[in-house]
């Protein structure tokens, strides 16, 4: 059986980050996209030769020929640029727009059968325009943030509590920015909700109040400490678990940016929700209880999504 064949918009910081990844785990051949003219190529060439080293087989080149990402199966967006210290996630929506629209021509001719992962900020944005720019199903085009974000989460519940990341298992709903929502009511330490273990005093609700900013802010954290961009290898590896779960249909339950209609109270929008990722891209949207808080909470990302959604229209009148 031929390789699977995986694209990737954009060969900057993530995107070599997922060709790394991608190559390592042997998921398929790699062609590396962008506009830069060497990096593709140069970081093709590189990644090639630690096929030696590392043992795996896998085809990788660098093109700025979009021609050159015909039919893959998996194609991820990094496209456009990051953010800078002192820079929201909003502030990108001018340039990374006009760069969803070239991309999204590039799906349409050439990719039009691939699932297709979102990292370009401000994502809930930029994944809903990139749909729209190319005209792929809704349930193949989703975006990465959740994952990141309730990775992010468990991390800092792993060490709260002192064990082992693997045990943790986080949720975060809603918008990929300040108002997304960790939803601790979900999130549990092998089955043992995080209200118990507060409540065996393992932690205090301030401290677990206090973890829940900072995840919101976990993606400003790291700017400011890299100061040159922003997060790129938990990104990565987060987009990676999803082009996994799709190629394995693995029928995961992931936090995805997809498309919701009718569940949530939503009539048609990409947020962040628990999705089941298998071979048919968005197989379902899992509609779970929220609490009184975390439903606010919810609202207060949907409604933030939304105005970035005006701001992409005002931009763009084909939208
Ligand atoms: O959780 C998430 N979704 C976020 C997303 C987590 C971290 C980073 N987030 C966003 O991903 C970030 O705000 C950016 O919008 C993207 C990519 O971040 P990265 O760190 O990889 O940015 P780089 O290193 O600047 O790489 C972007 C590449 C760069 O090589 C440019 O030359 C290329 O995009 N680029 C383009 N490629 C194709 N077509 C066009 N028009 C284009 N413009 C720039």
């Amino acid at each position: 059986m031929a390789r699977k064949k995986i694209a990737l918009i954009g060969a900057g910081m993530i995107g070599g980050t997922l060709a790394h990844l991608a190559a390592k785990k042997e998921m398929g051949d790699i062609v590396l996209f962008d506009i830069a003219e060497g990096i593709p190529q140069g970081k093709a060439l590189d990644l090639s030769q630690c096929g030696p080293i590392e043992g795996f087989d896998a085809k990788i080149t660098g093109t700025n020929d979009y021609a050159d990402i015909a039919g893959a199966d998996v194609v991820i967006v990094t496209a456009g640029v990051p953010r800078k210290p002192g820079m929201s996630r909003d502030d990108l929506i001018g340039i990374n727009l006009g760069v969803m629209k070239q991309v999204g021509e590039g799906l349409k001719k050439y990719a039009p059968d691939a699932f297709v992962i979102c990292i370009t900020n401000p994502l809930d944005a930029m994944v809903w325009a990139l749909r729209e720019f190319s005209g792929l199903p809704h349930n193949k085009v989703v975006g990465m943030a959740g994952v990141l974000d309730s990775a992010r989460f468990a991390t800092f519940l792993a060490w709260e509590f002192g064990v082992s990341v693997k045990d943790v298992n986080a949720f975060v709903l809603g918008g990929h920015g300040d108002t997304m929502v960790p939803v601790t009511s979900y999130t549990t330490v092998s089955g043992i909700p995080v209200d118990d273990l507060v409540a065996m005093g393992k932690s205090t609700k301030a401290r677990i109040d206090e973890i829940v900013t900072r995840t919101r802010g976990g993606g400003g954290e790291i700017v400011g400490l890299l100061k040159t961009g922003s997060a790129f290898y938990a990104p990565a590896t987060s987009a990676i678990a999803m082009a996994e779960a799709y190629l394995g249909d693995q029928k995961r339950i992931l936090p995805c940016a997809v498309y919701v209609e009718g569940k949530y109270g939503l009539d048609g929008l990409y947020v962040g929700v628990p999705t089941v990722i298998g071979a048919n891209g968005v197989e379902e949207v899992i509609e779970i209880a929220l609490d009184d808080e975390a439903k606010q909470n919810f609202q207060v990302s949907v409604d933030a999504v939304k105005e970035l959604l005006v701001a992409c229209k005002a931009i763009d009148g084909s939208l």
